[in-house]
């Protein structure tokens, strides 16, 4: 059997529009890319082929009969929609690792390892054991020389790279091997789903070789990106550090992100609302009342994202009702409370939007299929928490070790020099006493 090297599917030549086509003259070829990595990199033409959940499931459960080295990835900007359901149990005989991919999207105010900690429990709380933690940024190469040594010192001899669709899993398996060539082996694009199928290759990693293998992305149904061509992906993912769109914002005031998400500020006090997205997505300010002939009738016009075609398949926008603590007393129960020292709305797949705690009641607008999610402030708040706790404390009792250790060997150091000195000093008295007895 013979597969893709770019996408891991298997090669034929019989069907067009099913995954590994190739001609036959390129079929009889040594190590040929089957026609849709061929256009991909090419012509940045993408033609989507879907994995099932359940066909996914069967590909990566082959990590459970050879176990190797996992390299869990993550995408710092969508990190709920990082997530696999059921990790715990596709890595159950496995040594794991995180990778948090595109760090280079972070703003510059954001220390990654400040994360580490609020990301590790994030992961373990779904039973997932993790050793490393690991902040990349596969693109720009940050952070992948210290990966690089941890990989050439674990024993395994074989790493996989996991996630879900479109977290950078091939970009940064390239990344590894990129010393040895120049183009990149494993197909990547901007459209989640790139890879299809399970794909190996060797190489050495500071003189060791290990066998590493890209494997497909998870595609969950519940991120934003899911339902954009790439047109639009490449105005709504961010693909550079993100500037904070920061709106002050009145009652009765509402902001469209394109025609993707809506965010309605119904009552409460004025005040500042961030919206952390990419920095080409259009923002749109407009007044509660007119929201609705907006979303309704100048989609194209003034929200321009998604084009039409996307449209067609972009789910209708559900409301999901939100208060602060203060308000939501008064109000029924489908309200969600917000905590009072702000929050992160997430927006799987686009980035989110951050409140600070000021008393709000308002609506926001995600796609049917794509579930609320509030978390602490990732900004300002989880990215201020000290580094890992952990560390620090393996840090700690390192020192109070080492200080005992130093003790105890002063302490030694003291012993002996007594004993030598009492020694010294026995020698001395016994030669005088053996000359006085002679
Ligand atoms: N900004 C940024 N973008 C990245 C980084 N790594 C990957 N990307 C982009 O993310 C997109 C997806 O990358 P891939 O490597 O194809 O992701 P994947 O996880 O292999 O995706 P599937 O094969 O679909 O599961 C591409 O547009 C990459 O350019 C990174 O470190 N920073
Ligand atoms: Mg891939
Ligand atoms: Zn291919
Ligand atoms: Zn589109």
């Amino acid at each position: 059997m013979k597969i893709c090297s770019g996408c891991g599917a298997e090669l034929q030549i019989q069907d067009e529009n099913a995954p590994g086509y190739v001609t036959s003259s390129a079929f009889t070829r040594e190590n040929p890319l089957c026609r849709r990595c061929f256009r991909l990199r090419h012509y940045g033409e993408f033609i989507r082929v879907q994995l099932g959940a359940d066909d996914y499931r069967q590909e990566v459960s082959r990590i459970r009969e050879v176990p190797g080295r996992v390299l869990y990835v993550l995408d710092v900007f969508d990190l709920s929609g990082s997530m696999i359901p059921g990790a715990a149990d596709i890595l159950r005989s496995c040594e794991v690792d995180l990778v948090v991919n595109k760090i280079d999207l972070l703003p510059r105010e954001v220390v990654p390892a400040r994360l580490e900690h609020w990301i590790r429990r994030e992961v373990e709380k779904t039973g997932v054991q993790v050793n490393g933690v690991f902040f990349v940024s596969a693109e720009t190469g940050k952070g992948m020389k210290e990966i690089k040594e941890h990989l050439a010192r674990v024993p395994e001899s074989i790493i996989y790279a996991l996630g879900t669709a479109n977290v950078g899993k091939s970009t940064l398996l390239n990344r590894l091997i990129r010393n040895s060539r120049e183009e990149s082996v494993f197909t990547t694009s901007r459209v989640p789903g790139t890879t299809l199928r399970m794909v190996g290759q060797k190489v050495e990693i500071e003189g060791n070789t290990k066998q590493i293998m890209d494997t497909p992305g998870l595609l969950q149904g519940t991120r934003i990106s899911e339902w954009l061509c790439p047109k639009c992906l490449k105005i709504a993912v961010p693909r550079a550090q993100l500037r904070p769109r920061i709106y002050q914002l009145r009652p009765a005031q509402t902001i469209f992100l394109g025609g993707l998400v809506r965010f309605d500020f119904v009552s409460g006090a004025p005040q500042s609302v961030v919206f952390y997205v990419s920095n080409e997505l259009p923002v749109h300010r407009t007044k509660l009342e007119r929201a609705p002939e907006i979303q309704e009738h100048r989609h194209q016009e003034i929200l321009k994202i998604p084009c039409r075609d996307c449209q067609e398949n972009y789910p209708s926008l559900l409301p999901h009702k939100l208060a602060t603590r203060r308000i939501v007393s008064a109000l029924s129960s489908n309200v969600q409370v917000l905590d009072v020292h702000g929050v992160d709305l997430v927006l799987p797949g686009l980035g989110w939007i951050t409140l600070f705690g000021s008393r709000f009641e308002g609506t926001l607008w995600l796609p049917e299929g794509v579930p609320l999610t509030i978390r602490r402030r990732f900004i300002g708040d989880i990215s201020r928490l000290p580094i890992e706790r952990r560390s620090q404390l393996s840090l700690h009792r390192q020192k109070t070790f080492t200080s005992a250790t130093e003790t105890t060997f002063r302490s030694e150091r003291i012993q002996t020099q007594r004993r030598d000195t009492r020694n010294k000093a026995e020698i001395r008295n016994r030669s005088l006493k053996r000359g006085r007895d002679h």
